[in-house]
């Protein structure tokens, strides 16, 4: 039996049915490797996915830090959204950056019987008073949908009275299947009605966009780093660091970078069809992949000067941390991972551990479309239906446009017809081994069960999931917050990563401690971690 028969084994017979179409074991069939994704999670089950409020406020929109993002609801959905993300930003001279604070409705239940517009109302007018943003953004939860809250009209009413960008967003927790719900609730909401409205144009020679970047442990400013050292101008993040001021402009931009490539790549697509901006999904997590970015970027251009100036660079960069990327490397090589995140980095951190010398042998998403686990060439077989009032399933049918191509425009078209093709990134599974385990929708039985049966060395996790892998004696670093550390992209970011996963591994804590669940029976009578 292999692992995943032996892990599918354990479930009843309906759960059985549900999971065997999200748990692939690559090649061990004659038939080629699918995955299901993005369907809704199994009742009961403890998935590890988040909400759809989650993907607009937390994710999306609020690391703008010059806009305002007001929680509408109750004040444990604006807590638990608050800081934990770690998207950093930076005060501009004379400019605002409300990121530190978290501002919520504190709906109660008299506002649930009565309504909360008139409190979101007074709310704005005292943010107003106190703060002056110049954008505001109302980010729904699951009650103000079961109330009937008009945000979009208060966020109207807003714009009337103060003369400022406000926007509305029907993002209530519940909707779709995942974060990914919130996602293009979000980026819709900023594609109508603030990207393009501003006029300034770049200065530089050539401008960039990245979209998908959220600075998470600063991220954003070294990958700004090193592009600026090559001389491309940076007109927006989205959104990490980013804000409504440089959001505005963005469609000036010569090119669209696509760093995450689950929660943004229709904004690219959108972007080309509006504006005629050609986009290329990169990476910036690993030497490696950093290096192939750089050069795919100096390639788009087509110009020499700019494509030596990228070589001279990763000349530089590379000899500034080739020995300490050498002896993470000694220290890390031949050891083995797992990794679940959301849905995007359980691909893009492979390139990074493959840097280091670790092969990744459990990979997961919580909430990736097909298209992000199986590759360029799989059409979804999901058949959407536009006139759908399921958010996920319209969702479904834009993204559809995109499952052929890794990256889309006119003059990438004409390259092509010249004979050059830019090798950009696909999905996971052609850069994963034969034998080796990927999980839609994880959960942390799962989880439990493939830490004993494949024994990865390491597993990036996010926060609920941590602590018991810990348990398990397994050790684990976040690749959602990054524990209080990064940035971990680019090439500086490349050796804080080997320093904290090599401390992580050398570590004795893990082998020391042997918790009670190693040697006592279990519910169901199983003997844990044996
Ligand atoms: Fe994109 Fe992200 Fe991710 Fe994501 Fe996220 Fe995140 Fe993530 Mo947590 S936008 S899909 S919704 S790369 S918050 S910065 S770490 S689950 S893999
Ligand atoms: C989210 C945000 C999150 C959560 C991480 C975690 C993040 O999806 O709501 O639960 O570990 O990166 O902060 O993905």
């Amino acid at each position: 039996m292999n692992e995943r028969d032996l892990l599918l084994e354990k479930y009843s017979s309906r759960v059985f049915k549900n999971r065997k179409s999200h748990i692939t074991q690559l090649e061990m069939s004659d038939e080629q490797d699918t995955i299901t994704a993005n369907t809704r999670a199994i009742p009961g089950i403890a998935t590890a996915r988040g909400c759809c409020y989650a993907g607009c406020k937390g994710v999306v929109v609020g690391p703008m830090k010059d806009a305002v993002t007001i929680t509408h609801g109750p004040i444990g959905c604006a807590f638990y959204s608050w800081g934990t993300r770690r998207n950093k930003a930076k005060t501009e001279e004379g400019g605002k950056n409300f990121i530190p604070y978290s501002f919520c409705t504190d709906m109660r239940p008299t506002d649930i019987v009565f309504g909360g517009e008139k409190k979101l109302e007074e709310g704005i007018d005292e943010i107003m008073a106190i703060f002056n943003p110049k954008c505001i953004f109302i980010c729904s939860t699951c009650p103000i949908g079961l109330i009937g809250d008009d945000v979009q009209a208060v966020a109207r009413e807003v714009e009337k009275k103060y003369g400022i960008k406000a926007i509305g967003f029907s993002c209530e927790g519940y909707k779709g299947v995942s974060q990914s719900s919130g996602h293009h609730i979000a980026n819709n909401g900023l594609m109508k009605q603030v990207i393009g409205t501003g006029d300034k144009k770049p200065m530089g020679k050539y401008s960039l966009n990245i979209l998908g970047e959220y600075n998470i442990g600063g991220d954003g400013w070294e990958e700004e780093r090193i592009l600026k050292k090559i001389g491309y101008e940076i007109v927006s993040v989205f959104t990490g660091d980013g804000s409504y001021e440089t959001m505005k402009n963005a469609h000036l931009a010569d090119l669209n970078l696509v760093m995450c490539h689950r929660s943004i790549n229709y904004v690219a697509q959108m972007m080309k069809t509006k504006y005629g901006i050609d986009w290329l999904k990169v990476n910036f997590i690993g030497i490696g992949a950093t290096c192939k970015t750089l050069r795919m970027i100096a390639e788009y251009f087509q110009d020499t000067e700019l494509i030596a100036k990228t070589e001279e660079v990763i000349a530089q960069e590379l000899e500034a941390i080739s020995d300490d990327m050498e002896y993470y490397r000694s220290m890390l090589k031949g050891k083995t991972a797992g990794i679940f995140t959301g849905g995007s980095r359980s691909h893009h951190y492979q390139s990074l551990l493959r840097d280091l010398g670790i092969e990744t042998i459990i990979a997961g998403y919580e909430f990736a479309h097909r298209d992000d686990y199986e590759g360029r060439d799989i059409i979804s077989e999901i058949k959407p239906d536009a006139d759908s009032k399921n958010i996920e399933e319209i969702a479904v049918s834009r993204d559809e446009e995109l499952y052929k191509e890794r990256y889309s425009g006119e003059k990438l078209e004409e390259l092509k017809e010249k004979g050059i093709e830019i090798d950009t990134y696909d999905g996971m599974f052609p850069d994963m081994k034969k034998g080796y385990m990927v999980v839609d929708d994880y959960n942390m039985f799962e989880t439990d069960e493939l830490i004993q049966t494949m024994k990865p060395d390491i597993f990036f996790s996010g926060i609920k999931d941590k602590y018991s892998i810990q348990k398990q004696g397994v050790v684990s670093r976040q690749l959602h917050s990054y524990d209080y550390s990064g940035p971990y992209a680019g090439f500086n970011g490349a050796v804080i990563f080997g320093r904290d996963v090599t401390m992580s591994i050398y570590t004795k804590a893990w082998v020391l401690t042997t918790p009670p669940w190693k040697t006592a029976a279990l519910l169901g009578g199983r003997i844990g971690g044996e």
